[in-house]
């Protein structure tokens, strides 16, 4: 990687992001964020972060962030499409009237931008990382065309309820699909919930942390469910309207070890660091939010969300109707742990709310945004 060739001496973690920016571009450290002149009126009205960091690159103890802008279009994804894009797949009807989806991955090599002027030589799934956030109801059928385009073997391991056939891990069914090669994983989509896939390749934790996972969400299907069960069914499921009166977003907690020293350098929720920092996640007052949260982070044995001036409500994996958390600003995952978050804002002062890690290295090093609350 181009910077570690400027670059022989070992950098902690802590100095990667600003020893690797030294030349154009710079970060500022978190540090100061509470005396901030920029940002210590966050709640109280909008602040143009790329301003106050231009202003303080040169301080220490200056705003979070990254100076610089990602090239979001060589990437090929963008932080607000990896937010709100869903692939339904191809839907079509099988005779005996189930639902078929068909969905189409392939493992491609592809070196992304993860903060500006840090490149990754990431293993992506359709060349984003992470991967489409693929979407279905409880039930479908589900087939997903996979093709190794990639220059290592790979597979796809669903969380899920599967035959130990489509398991996609080593030695098990179609084992390991070796570059140039294609399978089909096919299996009903049980249990509704908030799940994921990833890579289950040896050495696992260097495919998983290359960058091959995905957000997997399984709708209820009101059919199925009763009385008030069948009510929030149709309030988590795509295709009935009350869906519409959520904001649904995906958030993928990652990290990523940028010298292969076995630890992260930068950490995000979908993959860019800070990057709705730069460019907060606008949200209607009056609209009820729900965020899709997984964690994939490789390496650290545990990831947090936390939310600030505010509280969520929270449903371990996505699998139940009524919350497993009640009332809470902070929750911690555990590698493939996941769940859906539902929160409000109603009657809040309009403004900038922060969320990030609660492991405060984590939010230093690019895992942190900002809600931008509009009336
Ligand atoms: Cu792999």
């Amino acid at each position: 990687m181009k910077i570690f060739e400027r670059n022989t001496k070992k950098l902690s973690r802590r100095d990667f992001l600003k020893t690797a920016l030294g030349g154009g571009v710079a970060i500022t450290g978190l540090a100061g964020i509470s005396t901030n002149k920029n940002v210590s009126a966050i709640p109280q009205g909008n602040v143009d972060l790329s301003t106050a960091n231009h202003e303080d690159s040169h301080n220490d103890h200056g705003s979070p962030g990254t100076v610089g802008q990602v090239n979001h279009d060589a990437n090929g994804f963008d932080p607000p499409s990896l937010l709100y894009e869903w692939d339904y797949g191809e839907v079509s009807q099988l005779p005996n009237g189930q639902t078929l989806r068909e969905y189409h991955i392939a493992a491609v090599d592809k070196e992304i931008e993860i903060a500006p002027g840090v490149f990754f030589p990431a293993w992506t799934y359709n060349g984003r990382v992470p991967g489409p956030s693929l979407r279905c109801v409880e039930g479908d059928r589900i087939r997903i065309k996979f093709i190794n385009a990639g220059s290592h073997p790979h597979t796809i391991h669903f969380h899920g309820i599967h035959p130990a056939s489509m398991d996609g891990v080593p030695g098990v069914g179609a084992g390991v699909i070796n570059p140039g090669e294609e399978t089909i994983y096919e299996f009903d989509a049980f249990p509704f919930g908030c799940h994921l896939y990833h890579c289950h390749a040896n050495p696992l934790k260097r495919h998983i942390h290359k960058g091959l996972y995905g957000a997997f969400v399984i709708d209820p299907d009101p059919a199925r469910h009763q009385g008030e069960d069948a009510q929030i069914a149709r309030q988590r499921n795509h295709l009935f309207p009350e869906v519409n009166n959520y904001n649904e977003m995906v958030m993928v907690m990652n990290g990523f070890d940028t010298n292969f020293d076995g630890d992260n350098e930068v950490y995000a929720a979908n993959t860019i660091a800070f990057a709705y920092m730069k460019e907060p996640i606008k949200i209607q007052r009056d609209q009820t939010q729900r965020l899709y949260l997984i964690n994939i982070t490789e390496f650290d044995p545990i990831n947090s969300f936390h939310v600030h001036a505010n509280f969520f409500d929270y449903y371990d994996h996505g699998t139940t109707f009524q919350p497993t958390l009640k009332t809470v600003d902070t929750i911690m995952q555990c590698q493939a742990q996941r769940g859906i978050l539902e929160f409000s804002f109603k009657d809040f002062e309009p403004g900038l709310y922060m969320f990030h890690a609660h492991q405060s290295e984590f939010a230093e090093l690019g895992w942190m945004g900002f809600f931008e609350v509009v009336e």
